[in-house]
């Protein structure tokens, strides 16, 4: 079986979490993912929040996966060579600079495009066109101008950003997706063209269900947030709606046996209409099934803070796998919030390669997500991390068909290496 994406050549110019994401994923379908850096520096994360001495990040290790690792350069003569020797010999250029950067390094649309008419120039920004174009963006502030923010928390509480990094890894989702399917276009249109993805554009539309609702407020209160229950009014923006579930079904995070003392012992129950009476009997009022306060949807709405406190109180007699094994029984939809330590070390997971134990020659063992997409035909592996300008000489030489003498040449411009330190007299 081959892999899915074999055959295409990534030049990848990203750094931190958004752009290395997107190239992580192309990596694990087979593309070849040159990762261009810094001599002597790097990607930054490289050694940011570092746990091991001496040893790359997890930071770094687990968004770069499956890479091989170019020190160039940029702003050398020799180094600008390579890379557009690189141009021509990649499909895909992946960016993730701060605006303009990758101008100024030389390297415009039209200059890359005239040098190889066919490749696909991928970029991540913080906006796009606008008033905020030119700013540097990171996660949280994605999270925050892109709507998340406002609407995640309790009503009383301040906006909160989230830990799923939707705003970095969010991004590069997006922007893998564009750049297959410029990759599919380009199959009959033979022309590469550019693909952006703008990080608040992202976290938008991400956050679709609460531009729907910013909508509905004009026909009226949202009669499915808590807050209406409450009976406080609404405001003229979507208000943050605490754990209460974003479809037409109430849902809440409920207690299970062992909270709060464990902070991870809840659950997520969702009173889906279908199993309601299913609901009444597991927790003990039957009652509730035919009594017209309780029997429909629309009736239950003005009361669920109480209908959830008594599910609670049942679910507090169970642990959180417990409640799950009786309430799947009757297809009931609820989920136990799982920890990060349970999640390492959940069997099923490992089995599916969504999360991996990958080898390191300076860290030793760790363990990092897999790749969450399967493909029925194309495995998809995940290979450690490169190390910095590991594979330097070997994408001269075998990529670039640089003889020895030229590659020899290029390092003593200083192109591929960190400056020399000059010993003290
Ligand atoms: N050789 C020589 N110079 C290089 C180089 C190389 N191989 N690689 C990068 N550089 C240079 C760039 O050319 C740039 O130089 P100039 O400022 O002189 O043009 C410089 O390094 C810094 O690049 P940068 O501005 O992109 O990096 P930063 O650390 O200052 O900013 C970030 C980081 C992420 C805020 C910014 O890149 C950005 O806004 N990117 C777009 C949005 C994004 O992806 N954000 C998510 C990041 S993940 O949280």
């Amino acid at each position: 079986m081959s892999k899915a994406l074999e055959g295409v050549r990534i030049l990848d110019f990203t750094h931190v979490q958004s752009g290395p994401t997107c190239t992580q994923l192309l990596a694990w379908f087979g593309a070849d993912v040159i990762k261009v850096e810094r001599p002597g520096a790097g990607d930054i994360t490289r050694g940011q929040l570092v746990d091991v001495k001496g040893a790359d990040s997890l930071y770094f290790t687990m968004l770069n996966h499956n890479k091989r690792s170019i020190t160039v350069d940029s702003k050398n003569p020799q180094g600008k060579r390579v890379i557009e020797e690189l141009i021509k010999s990649c499909d895909v250029m992946v960016e993730n600079f701060a605006p303009g950067a990758l101008d100024r390094m030389g390297f415009t649309w039209e200059r890359i495009s005239s040098i190889n008419p066919r490749i696909i120039v991928a970029s991540i920004k913080g906006f796009g066109p606008g008033p905020y174009e030119d700013c540097k963006v990171y996660e949280n502030v994605a999270q925050c101008t892109g709507g998340s923010a406002s609407t995640t928390g309790f009503r009383d509480g301040p906006p909160l950003v989230t830990g799923a990094q939707i705003g970095d890894s969010g991004t590069g989702l997006h922007l893998a997706l564009g750049i297959v399917t410029a990759l599919y276009h380009r199959t009959h249109s033979g022309k590469g063209q550019r693909v952006s993805v703008a990080m608040q554009d992202s976290v938008l539309n991400l956050c679709r269900v609460k531009l729907r609702d910013q909508q509905r407020l004009k026909a009226g209160p949202l009669t499915e947030y808590s807050q209406y229950g409450e009976g406080i009014p609404f405001g003229d923006a979507t208000p943050r709606a605490g754990n209460d579930s974003g479809g037409g079904q109430p849902g809440r995070i409920l207690m299970c046996k062992g909270a709060p003392e464990d902070p991870n012992a809840y659950i997520y129950f969702i009173t889906q209409a279908p199993v309601w009476e299913k609901i009444c009997d597991v927790i003990g009022e039957p009652t509730w099934k035919t009594d017209p306060e309780y029997a429909t949807p629309k009736a239950r709405l003005p009361k669920l803070n109480q209908i959830f406190e008594r599910i609670e109180q049942w679910t507090m007699t169970k642990t959180k796998f417990e409640a799950m094994d009786i309430l799947n029984k009757f297809d009931i939809p609820c989920g136990p919030i799982l920890s990060m330590k349970e999640l390492a070390e959940d069997s099923s997971l490992r089995n599916t390669g969504t999360i991996v134990e990958v080898e390191h020659p300076t860290r030793g063992t760790y363990l990092s997500v897999g790749n969450p997409i399967k493909l029925s035909d194309s495995p998809s592996d995940v290979r450690r991390s490169p190390l910095l300008g590991e594979h330097t000489d070997e994408i001269l030489r075998e990529v670039l068909g640089f003889s020895d003498h030229q590659v020899a040449e290029i390092h003593d411009s200083g192109a591929l290496d960190p400056p020399r330190k000059v010993a003290a007299e």
